[in-house]
C-alpha cells in the first residue's frame, strides 16, 4: 500500500499549451464498496491510443489524488513498482499498448472530505462533485473533458445506512447482498467525460412524478431530499416539467433518457451539478415553500432546475474540449436559462434582472485584478474561473450573436452546433462556426469577444440637422486596460437604438447598428424632429453607455420609452446622478417616480425594480468612472440620503400602495406575480421605514411574528435589526427558537445580522461564528454569515482594517478544509486599488500577510498573487 504525497504547488496552464489526449478511455466499469471507515474503487478502463494524438510513444498518465493505491494490472498482468510512477498528482504507466484494460483498485474516505470535491459525506448521505477535476480524487483516470467514455456503475453498500444507491444513466440490476448489504448497477448509454460522473448513497426521500416527451417517450422524474423535506420539492418538479417541454418548444430539444433525477443535498460548493441524467442540488437551491424559503429563492428554483437541464444539450450532449471553454457551456446555458425564466414569467422583468445582475456581479470582476475573458488564456486554479465573467457576460455574447443573426438564424445555427458536434468535445470557435455556417455571416471580428477582457465603453455623442432630416450618431468605442492586456481592438457588437420625439412617442421602432470601428458614424435619415436617442436598447451589448444626457430627456425615456431596459436604465442613471452628488431628489425626479409607483398598466415587480436605486457596488462603479476613489461607508451613506428623500417625499403613496397589496396578498402564494407585488409591498415598507421608524418597526416586528411567509418575516427583520429597534432582539431570538432546527433557515437569521450597515458589526459577527447555527464547514453556513458579511460597507470596509482582517483570517482556516469556497472570499481583495488611500493600504497589508502562509492551495493562492501582482 503507498500513501500519496500532497499536490506541490501549480503553474499556469495555458489554452495555447492544448494538445489532444495521448489515450482515450472507451469503456469504464466501476465498482464501489461503500464501508464505513472507506471506499474502495475498483475501475477497469479500456483504453486505446488516440490516433490524433502526435505524442506515439507516450506512457499513460492517469490523474489521481487523495486516494490510496491498491493495485494496478494491465490486461490482466499485475504490474510491480518499477512498471509505473506515483505522485500526489498522477499514476504514469510505463509501457501500455495500443489498446488494453487498465484496472485499478483504489481507496478514499468520504467522511475526510471536507474540500466537497470527489466523493464526499453531505450530512448523512455521500454524493459526488467532479466538475472541474474531482474525478480524479475518486479513481485514476485522464481527468479531462475531451477524454469520453461508456460507463457501468456497481454500487455496494449496508442497506440499512444507504438504502438508496444512485449513479448516472438507467438501473439495470440490484439486489441483495451478505450481511446486510445491497447493490446497484447503474448503466449511462451515452459517453461522456468524467466531470459528469455521479453517484450518491443515503437514506433519502422521494417525489416522483412523470413526463412525455414529444416524440411520445415516457421518462420519470424523481426528485430525492435527505428525510424529512420532500415536502418542499413542489416547485423543483413543476419547473422541471416546464423546462423539459420548453426546450422542446423553443430549441427542439429532447430528453434522451428514461429517468431524469434530482438530489437535494445539504453540503455543497456552488448552486448545482448538471451530471447527465442524476443532476445534484445545493438544497438551498431546489428545496422551500412560502413558509421556508423567500421569493428570492422560489425563484431561483425554477432558473437553476432549468438551467441545470438545458445543461444536458448545451454541456452534455455537447460537452467542452478544455476548461479554457466553459463558457461554450456555461454562457449558452445561462442564455437559454434567461430565456426560460422570461417565458415563465415576464420577459422584460428577467432581462432587466440579468442587466442588472451583470453590472452589479460582473463589471467589478471586469475592473479587477483578475479580470479575463468569456474564454480565459490561462489559469492556476480553474475553479476560481466559475465566474460572472464566465456565465454572464458569457450570456450576453451568446444574446449578441443572437441580435446580429436573428432569432431564426439563431435557431439554425444552434441546431447546426448540435448536429456536428453532438457527442463529442467542442470549442468556442466550433459554435461561432456553426452560427456564421447556417447564417453566412462573419463573426471573424465577433470572436475578440472570446479573447479580451474589460467592459467596453461606448462614448456617443449626436447631431441633428433640420435642413436635411438627418440624425447623426458618432460612436467611439474605448476598453481600458486589465492585467496582461494593455491595448484592445475594436470590438464588433450590436447597438440597438430607437428615437422618441418631444413628448417620448416612438419615431423609428428598434434600428440595430453594427458597431465594428474604434470610431464611426451612423447617419438616421428623414428624422422629422430632433429626437431624444434611446441607446442601447435592450441592454444589446455588456459595455458601458457614454452619452450626456440632460434630466429632462431622462424624465421622457423614464415615463414613456418603449424598451423596459431605457426605462428602468433613465431611472437608474438620474439617482446615480444624485446620490453621488449628495443631493435630494428634484421634483420633477419624484413626480416621474410616483408616476411608476401608481401606474396601472405596469407589473408591480417591474415597479419595484425601476424604484430600486443602483447599489453600492454600482455606485461605487461610478466614481472609479469618474477618476476617483471609493470611500464604501460614505457611498452608502450617499445612496442611503436618496433612498430617504425619496421616501418623505412619497410616503403618502408608498403607504397606500403597501396597504393596498397587503390587503389582497394570499401568504402562501409564491407565483411570479404574486412574487412581484410581494416585493414591491416591501420595498414600500423599506422606504417608509427611512420616513417613519416608529411607525414601520410594529408592522415589521408583526411581519417576522404574524405571518407564515418567509419573505415578509425576513423583510421584517431585515429592518428592525437595520435601524437597530429595541423590537429586534426579540425578534431575533424568537426566530431562532422557531428554527433552530432548520439550518437553511436559520441562513437568513445568520445574514440579517450579518448585513446590519452599522458600525461594530463585526463583533456582532464574530460572536456568531460560535452560534451552533453556524460552521465553517458547510459552505452554506459560510456564505450566509462571511459572504454577507464581506459585501457589507460597514463591516468589511471599516476603517480600522478589522473588517480585512476578519475575512482573511477565515480564509486561511476555511482553505485548510476546502480551497475552493476559500478563493470566493479572497476574490473582493482584487479590487483593493479601487478604494481610498487607507483602505487601500490596509487591504494590501491584510493580504500580504496572507500570502507569507505557506501552505495556501493552488486556489487562494491564484487570487492573493494576482491580486498583489504588479502589472495593474
Ligand atoms: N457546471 C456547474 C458548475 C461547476 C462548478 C465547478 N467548480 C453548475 C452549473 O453551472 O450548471
Ligand atoms: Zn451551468
Amino acid at each position: 500500500m503507498q500513501k500519496t504525497p500532497p499536490p506541490a504547488a501549480q503553474a499556469e496552464t495555458r489554452l495555447a499549451d492544448y494538445t489532444p489526449p495521448a489515450f482515450l478511455v472507451d469503456d469504464v466499469a466501476l465498482d464501489f464498496d461503500i464501508n464505513d471507515a472507506h471506499t474502495r474503487v475498483a475501475s477497469r478502463l479500456t483504453i486505446r491510443r488516440n490516433p490524433e494524438s502526435a505524442a506515439k510513444d507516450a506512457p499513460l498518465v492517469l490523474d489521481g489524488q487523495g486516494q490510496e493505491l491498491l493495485g494496478v494490472t494491465v490486461d490482466g498482468k499485475k504490474l510491480s513498482p518499477g512498471d509505473y510512477t506515483l505522485t500526489g498528482q498522477a499514476l504514469t504507466i510505463h509501457a501500455v499498448p495500443e489498446h488494453a484494460v487498465v484496472a485499478i483498485e483504489s481507496t478514499n474516505d468520504p467522511a475526510a472530505n471536507t474540500a466537497l470535491s470527489g466523493l464526499y459525506a453531505a450530512g448523512p448521505m455521500l454524493c459526488t462533485q467532479c466538475e472541474s477535476e474531482g474525478f480524479r480524487r475518486i479513481t485514476y483516470f485522464p481527468d479531462r473533458p475531451d477524454v469520453q467514455s461508456r460507463y457501468r456503475v456497481t454500487i455496494h453498500a449496508a442497506r440499512d445506512r444507504y438504502p438508496v444507491l444512485l449513479a448516472n444513466g438507467n438501473l439495470i440490476a440490484a439486489g441483495e447482498e451478505d450481511g446486510g448489504r445491497h447493490y446497484a448497477v447503474w448503466e449511462d448509454p451515452f459517453r461522456k467525460p468524467c466531470y459528469l460522473f455521479a453517484l450518491v448513497a443515503g437514506r433519502l426521500d422521494k417525489v416522483a412524478d412523470r413526463f412525455v416527451t414529444r416524440s411520445g417517450r415516457e421518462v420519470l422524474l424523481e426528485i430525492y431530499t435527505e428525510p424529512g423535506r420532500s415536502s418542499e420539492t413542489g416547485f423543483a418538479m413543476a419547473a422541471l416539467k416546464k423546462a423539459m417541454r420548453w426546450d422542446e418548444e423553443r430549441f427542439g430539444r429532447e430528453y434522451d433518457l428514461d429517468r431524469f433525477m434530482i438530489v437535494a443535498v445539504s453540503f455543497f460548493n456552488f448552486g448545482a451539478m448538471e451530471n447527465k441524467g442524476l443532476n445534484i442540488f445545493n438544497d438551498a437551491r431546489v428545496l422551500g415553500r412560502a413558509d421556508t424559503a423567500t421569493d428570492a429563492d422560489i425563484a431561483f428554483f425554477e432558473r437553476v432546475v432549468g438551467h441545470e437541464y438545458f445543461h444536458n444539450w448545451s454541456g452534455n450532449r455537447v460537452t467542452c474540449r478544455d476548461w479554457f471553454q466553459i463558457t461554450l457551456k456555461e454562457g449558452l446555458t445561462v442564455f437559454r436559462e434567461q430565456e426560460f425564466v422570461g417565458d415563465m414569467n415576464s420577459p422584460s422583468q428577467e432581462r432587466l434582472r440579468a442587466v442588472a445582475t451583470l453590472r452589479r456581479a460582473q463589471f467589478p470582476e471586469d475592473a479587477g485584478a483578475m479580470a479575463h475573458p468569456i474564454r480565459p488564456a490561462s489559469y492556476q486554479a480553474v475553479e476560481n474561473f466559475y465566474t460572472a465573467t464566465v456565465y454572464n457576460k458569457g450570456s450576453e455574447v451568446i444574446r449578441m450573436i443572437q441580435t446580429l443573426v436573428g432569432r431564426d438564424g439563431f435557431r439554425k445555427g444552434l441546431d447546426l452546433y448540435f448536429e456536428r458536434h453532438d457527442g463529442h468535445s467542442a470549442t468556442c470557435e466550433d459554435f461561432v462556426r456553426a452560427m456564421e455556417d447556417a447564417n453566412g455571416a462573419d463573426l471573424g471580428q465577433f470572436m475578440r469577444w472570446y479573447a479580451q477582457a474589460g467592459t467596453p465603453v461606448l462614448h456617443v455623442t449626436s447631431r441633428y440637422d433640420a435642413a436635411s432630416r438627418e440624425y447623426a450618431l458618432d460612436v467611439r468605442q474605448s476598453c481600458p486596460p486589465t492585467p496582461g492586456q494593455p491595448t484592445k481592438e475594436p470590438f464588433h457588437m450590436p447597438l440597438c437604438v430607437g428615437l422618441l420625439d418631444a413628448q417620448g412617442n416612438d419615431m423609428t421602432g428598434d434600428l440595430v447598428l453594427e458597431v465594428t470601428q474604434a470610431r464611426e458614424t451612423f447617419v438616421i435619415r428623414e428624422v422629422a424632429q430632433k429626437p431624444i436617442p434611446s441607446l442601447l436598447r435592450g441592454f444589446s451589448a455588456p459595455v458601458r453607455l457614454e452619452y450626456a444626457y440632460d434630466d429632462s430627456e431622462l424624465l421622457v425615456l423614464l415615463a414613456r420609452d418603449s424598451d423596459g431596459c431605457n426605462r428602468w436604465d433613465a431611472g437608474q442613471k438620474l439617482f446615480t446622478k444624485y446620490a453621488l452628488a449628495g443631493e435630494d431628489l428634484p421634483a420633477a425626479f419624484l413626480a416621474a417616480l410616483r408616476a411608476v409607483l401608481l401606474d396601472k398598466d405596469m407589473e408591480a415587480g417591474a415597479k419595484a425594480m425601476t424604484l430600486t436605486l443602483p447599489g453600492e457596488e454600482e455606485l461605487g462603479l461610478a466614481l472609479i468612472a469618474r477618476g476617483e476613489q471609493i470611500d464604501p461607508v460614505a457611498v452608502y451613506e450617499k445612496r442611503r440620503k436618496v433612498v430617504t428623500s425619496l421616501a418623505v417625499a412619497l410616503a403618502d403613496d408608498l403607504w397606500t400602495t403597501y396597504r393596498d397589496i397587503a390587503a389582497g396578498l394570499d401568504e402562501e402564494a409564491s407565483d411570479g406575480e404574486s412574487r412581484g407585488r410581494r416585493s414591491l409591498k416591501n420595498l414600500c415598507l423599506a422606504y417608509l421605514h427611512r420616513a417613519e421608524p416608529e411607525k414601520v418597526a410594529p408592522l415589521a416586528a408583526a411581519a417576522v411574528s404574524g405571518t407564515r411567509n418567509m419573505t415578509d418575516k425576513i423583510a421584517g427583520l431585515t429592518l428592525l435589526v437595520d435601524g437597530d429597534s429595541p423590537l429586534a432582539a426579540p425578534a431575533l431570538e424568537a426566530f431562532a427558537a422557531t428554527f433552530a432546527a432548520s439550518p437553511a433557515i436559520m441562513d437568513k437569521w445568520l445574514g440579517v445580522q450579518a448585513a446590519q450597515r452599522r458600525p461594530g458589526v463585526l463583533e456582532k459577527v464574530e460572536g456568531l461564528t460560535g452560534h451552533p447555527a453556524f460552521s465553517l464547514g458547510n459552505p452554506n453556513r459560510v456564505a450566509a454569515l462571511v459572504g454577507v458579511f464581506a459585501a457589507n460597507p460597514y463591516g468589511f470596509h471599516a476603517p480600522d482594517g478589522s473588517g480585512y482582517r476578519f475575512v482573511l483570517d477565515v480564509v486561511e482556516r476555511l482553505d485548510r478544509l476546502n480551497p475552493q469556497a476559500a478563493a470566493r472570499y479572497a476574490k473582493p481583495f482584487l479590487r483593493w486599488r479601487d478604494f481610498d488611500a487607507g483602505r487601500q493600504q490596509r487591504m494590501r497589508e491584510t493580504l500580504q500577510r496572507l500570502a507569507a502562509v505557506e501552505t495556501l492551495s493552488v486556489n487562494v493562492r491564484e487570487v492573493v498573487s494576482k491580486a498583489l501582482a504588479a502589472d495593474q
